[in-house]
């Protein structure tokens, strides 16, 4: 890996983003139905990146490191899409980050805190990463004052989503994407990894925000944390756990179930042009 703008030239300015006016600060996704090679996004967004789909600013020094965690399973137009999108978007926010994509292998039910636990383990094995932000793949920002940053409390960063009307589902959700400072994710001992299936697994981190952590999450306003969701190209429907409920609810003890319990076997790391490729098999649901 490279050694970041900030160990190499501390006479650099910080890195300083800020847009005020919101006719700019919109950000113009594009869903394209012809699908793209990753030849293409390559050539359009890729000239300065380092393996591994790496980016440090030119004309500043950041002050944050930043791992991009996205779990991922059989959805390539979507990741295309995404990549087509986040690195423009990043590169732009004059930021420091690395695209992990977390593959779960096999045809057990989709675990996504589980994944995010393997992209913060694996990540940190290359680099101390300052920050982390989680994501979906099929989330994509829509404006550019919603910065890619953490703060000393977790952030729930898709806010308004397009097929939500762009309104709030419920208070405490902390589904999509979320961005937590490194410090915070061991001190609520990471993602749960019981959740296999959708649904449930955020509803945890929230608790485990709130009471293991004792903070609460932040937003910002409506009217930047914006998202389109990508819902072409055949997406599938991740199957609805049944037992979300019931493992919600059971008021389970945090230092039990995490980071601290995340088992899998790894069987590659590809350090690709656009991203890093981390891919696992997750140990069956018991
Ligand atoms: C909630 C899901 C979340 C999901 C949001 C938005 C559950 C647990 C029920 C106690 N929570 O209902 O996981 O992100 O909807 O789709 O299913």
């Amino acid at each position: 890996f490279t050694t970041s703008s900030l160990d190499i030239n501390n006479s650099l300015p910080i890195c300083n983003f800020s847009i005020s006016n919101n006719n700019t600060s919109i950000y113009q996704v594009t869903i394209n139905q012809t699908l793209y090679s990753y030849d293409i996004i390559e050539e359009n967004h890729g000239k300065d990146l380092y393996p591994g789909g790496h980016y440090i600013p030119k004309e500043c020094r950041t002050e944050q490191r930043l791992a991009l965690i996205i779990c991922y399973r059989n959805r390539e137009q979507h990741l295309k899409m995404f990549l087509n999108n986040i690195h423009p978007f990043l590169q732009k926010q004059k930021l420091d980050y690395t695209i992990f994509v977390v593959n779960q292998h096999g045809n057990d039910p989709f675990n996504r805190a589980a994944l995010f636990n393997v992209g913060y383990l694996e990540a940190m094995k290359l680099y101390q990463y300052d920050c982390f932000i989680f994501h979906d793949v099929d989330l994509l920002p829509e404006d550019l004052r919603n910065i890619y940053k953490c703060g000393d409390q977790p952030r729930h960063m898709s806010v308004a989503i397009d097929i939500f009307k762009y309104a709030i589902p419920y208070s405490d959700i902390f589904g999509g994407v979320t961005a937590f400072h490194s410090s915070d994710i061991l001190g609520i001992n990471g993602h749960p990894t019981v959740y296999w299936g959708w649904g449930g697994e955020d509803d945890d981190m929230y608790f485990r925000v709130v009471k293991k952590l004792k903070k609460s999450i932040i937003r910002y306003p409506i009217e930047i944390a914006r998202y389109k969701m990508i819902r072409t190209h055949g997406h599938i429907a991740a199957e609805l756990n049944p037992h979300r409920f019931t493992i919600l609810n059971s008021k389970y003890d945090y230092n039990l179930d995490g980071i601290n319990t995340t088992y899998y076997t790894l069987h590659n790391i590809v350090f690709y042009k656009l991203f890093t490729l981390i891919n696992v098999t997750l140990p069956e649901e018991s």
